[in-house]
């Protein structure tokens, strides 16, 4: 595959002040020498260029800047060449054409950075990081996305790697020196080495929670009974017109969603029907999905009205919302005072009273066990929350073994284990099935 010389668009489709296509492999330079208005040769490394993109027949197809990079100084550890064109789709499709022409072939979706990986220039957990680093839709999701990318995640995993490659090292010691392994480290030594790491697998396994958060965004739910405000805070919190609001109950029917950014984190805002008995079919069924949606919901904000004595129906919602994920919110403080003592924050959707109040205690509850440290790295990818659960569980087993007495040549298959699944993470050891599966899901011409 190495062989190949690729092209794709590196920007965004669609129109725009200009467009960059990128080349990469062993016949960049003269791919793109072919179609240049001027001779790149001796063009010097890491330099840009003013010229023209011609034709098959000479003439010029559009003006161009060309940036030439010599391997291994390169994104993608190869010969690399960046075309910026004018933005049209038009233009874009030419000159890109041309460069087919020229002898390079399309790029799968994600190949220059499976190349980057697969020259070495970046691991894996770093090539999955520059994905994230472009999906982040939130500052903490890019913060974290960057660090990974700058290797905090690889060099935690490489620092547990290291010292399980140490400690098997003393093992193995002692199944072929038994006499001489004893000078090493004593086997409660071992044990209690491999219990620290263990622990420390364990807290950075333990950041899946916040990192998936981060990453995908949180649930909000919209909770109550008709007409006590979900659809105006809704449109309160997004700042927009979203939902339609009527002093009719049962306006909502459906579920809303929206993105929706408060400080550094990124949520899915949903609105949902209000909750109550009803013959009425279609709202029955609005019913019966927002009752699905708050069982999802990461957090459920359920919205009383103050205005009004609370319902059984209120009561009810109250009563089977799950403590640990729900803020309760009195609405329509402006009309009248809450009429009964529960604790909540007070707020008017209408009058847009209350919010920041509202804003903090969502993020108190997310941040119940603490906000992740700014140091700390945490893990985003379901790939890598199982890789090191199995590191553990491998781990763990040698330990198992190993306090049991039994021989430690025997706890060697475990402890390989473990190391392999760490490789996994960064990259060593992963098959080509893996790879392709991870990369394909990355944009074209990244
Ligand atoms: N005074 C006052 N009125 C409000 C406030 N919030 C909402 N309302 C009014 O209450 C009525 C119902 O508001 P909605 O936002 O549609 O209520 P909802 O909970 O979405 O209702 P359903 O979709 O029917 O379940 C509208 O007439 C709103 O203008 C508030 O804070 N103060
Ligand atoms: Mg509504």
């Amino acid at each position: 595959m190495n062989q190949d010389t690729i092209a794709a668009v590196a920007t965004a489709p669609g129109e725009g002040a200009i467009a960059v296509i990128r080349i990469s492999g062993s016949r960049a330079f003269e791919v793109a020498g072919t179609i240049f208005s001027r001779s790149i040769q001796n063009f010097k490394t890491h330099t840009a260029h003013y010229g023209s993109v011609l034709k098959s027949d000479g003439t010029a197809l559009d003006t161009v800047l060309l940036l030439v990079m010599k391997g291994p100084n390169s994104y993608t550890g190869e010969d690399s060449v960046e075309i910026s064109c004018h933005g049209g789709q038009l233009v874009t499709r030419r000159v890109l054409e041309r460069i087919f022409e020229a002898g390079a072939r399309p790029a799968q979706p994600g190949e220059f950075s499976m190349r980057a990986f697969l020259n070495g220039k970046i691991d894996l957990a770093q090539a999955e990081a520059v994905q994230e680093l472009i999906a982040a839709k939130s500052e903490m999701a890019l913060e974290n996305a960057e660090k990974q990318l700058r290797g905090a995640l690889s060099e935690r995993v490489g620092q547990f790697q290291k010292e399980l490659t140490d400690t098997t090292a003393i093992l193995e010691a002692w199944v072929d020196f038994p006499e001489e392994g004893l000078e090493f480290a004593t086997m409660e030594e071992i044990i209690e080495t491999l219990e620290r790491i263990c622990h420390s697998m364990e807290k950075l396994k333990a950041t899946f929670h916040d990192g998936k958060m981060l990453h995908e965004g949180l649930s909000l739910c919209l909770l109550g009974s008709p007409n006590v405000g979900k659809s105006s805070l809704m449109n309160a919190l997004l700042g927009k017109d979203r939902a339609i609001v009527t002093e009719i109950p049962g306006t909502t029917r459906d579920l809303l969603e929206e993105d929706l950014r408060l400080g550094s984190l990124h949520f899915k805002l949903i609105d949902t029907a209000g909750v109550r008995k009803t013959e009425e079919i279609v709202e029955q069924e609005g019913i019966r999905r927002t009752q699905a949606a708050m069982k999802e919901a990461d957090l459920i904000l359920l919205v009383l009205d103050a205005s009004r004595p609370l319902s059984e129906q209120d009561r009810e919602l109250i009563q089977n919302a799950p403590k640990e994920k729900t803020i309760v919110i009195w609405n329509k403080v402006d009309l009248a005072k809450p009429k009964e003592d529960i604790p909540a924050i007070a707020i008017s959707a209408k009058q847009k009273m209350g919010l920041d109040a509202l804003k903090e205690a969502i993020h108190r509850i997310i941040w119940q066990k603490g906000a992740p440290s700014k140091e700390e790295v945490l893990i985003t990818k379901m790939r890598h929350y199982q890789a090191i659960s199995n590191a553990i569980a491998n781990c763990k087993a040698v330990i198992e073994g190993l306090k049991s007495g039994i021989s430690a040549e025997f706890v060697a298959a475990d402890m390989r284990a473990s190391l392999n699944e760490l490789g996994t993470i960064i990259g060593t050891n992963v098959t080509e099935d893996i790879l392709s599966a991870i990369f394909s899901k990355f944009c074209l011409g990244k």
